[in-house]
């Protein structure tokens, strides 16, 4: 197991990366969350070339360091390029058992779920964690579809022995109750990258992440 997979269990704040979205781009986007105490960062690129795509990748690695968790979002292909702690991958992404095959049983597989049989389905095939979409409605993904409620949570939360990262028109205002309804971390695109401070944001919502699971500020 590398080092990184323990982190699965200590998540708080967790940065996905939207350079469309992004008011001072990816890498300062990532900067500001890991020093804000982020502990796992997605790529998540939906809009460059692969060779862009690996050079931003290596220079996100190299920030994250050994305090955060480094996700390639979709492409196994990037993520082995620049030796990435894992990928995150969607219900019409790679198949996890091909997905596992190709990476090893080292790397942090998490994939996207939109309901408790597909929670179970993921946890039984092989995924470190579960992305739970979309909590809320949300404008950041067009095809996300309609926001299954906080209430939601708690049944996929009961269902599986893996963490859940709730995603989906999450904010600061929001983002307590996505925590004291089962979710083990959050994911806020848009309330974290179109913010004037990223850092500050992050810290923001790392403290009342905090503070709703009952983890020590
Ligand atoms: N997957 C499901 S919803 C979503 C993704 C990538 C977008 C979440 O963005 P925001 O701005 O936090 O609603
Ligand atoms: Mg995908």
């Amino acid at each position: 197991m590398t080092g990184k997979k323990d982190l699965l269990a200590v998540l708080d704040f967790y940065l996905v990366t939207d350079s469309g979205l992004s008011k001072k781009g990816t890498l300062s986007d990532v900067q500001e969350a890991v020093a804000a105490g982020c502990r796992i960062v997605q790529y998540r690129e939906k809009n460059k070339s692969t060779k862009e795509m690996v050079a931003e990748a290596s220079q996100i690695k190299s920030i994250c360091g050994a305090d955060a968790i480094f996700l390639v979002n979709d492409r196994i292909d990037v993520a082995l390029a620049v030796d990435a702690d894992g990928v995150h991958i969607g219900q019409e992404d790679m198949p996890i058992d091909i997905a596992r095959a190709i990476l090893g049983a080292d790397k942090i597989i998490g994939l996207t779920v939109h309901n408790i049989s597909e929670a179970i389905e993921a946890e039984r095939s092989g995924a470190d964690y579960v992305g739970l979409s979309p909590i809320f409605d949300t404008a950041t993904k067009s095809d996300a579809g309609t926001g299954i409620g906080t209430e939601r949570i708690k049944d996929v939360k009961n269902a599986i022995n893996i963490p859940v990262v709730a995603i989906g028109g999450i904010n600061k205002q929001n983002c307590r109750s996505v925590i004291e309804n089962g979710a083990d971390s959050l994911v806020a695109i848009s309330a974290v990258v179109c913010s004037d401070d990223v850092k500050r944001e992050t810290q923001e919502l790392i403290a009342v992440i905090k503070s709703a699971s009952g983890r020590i500020c």
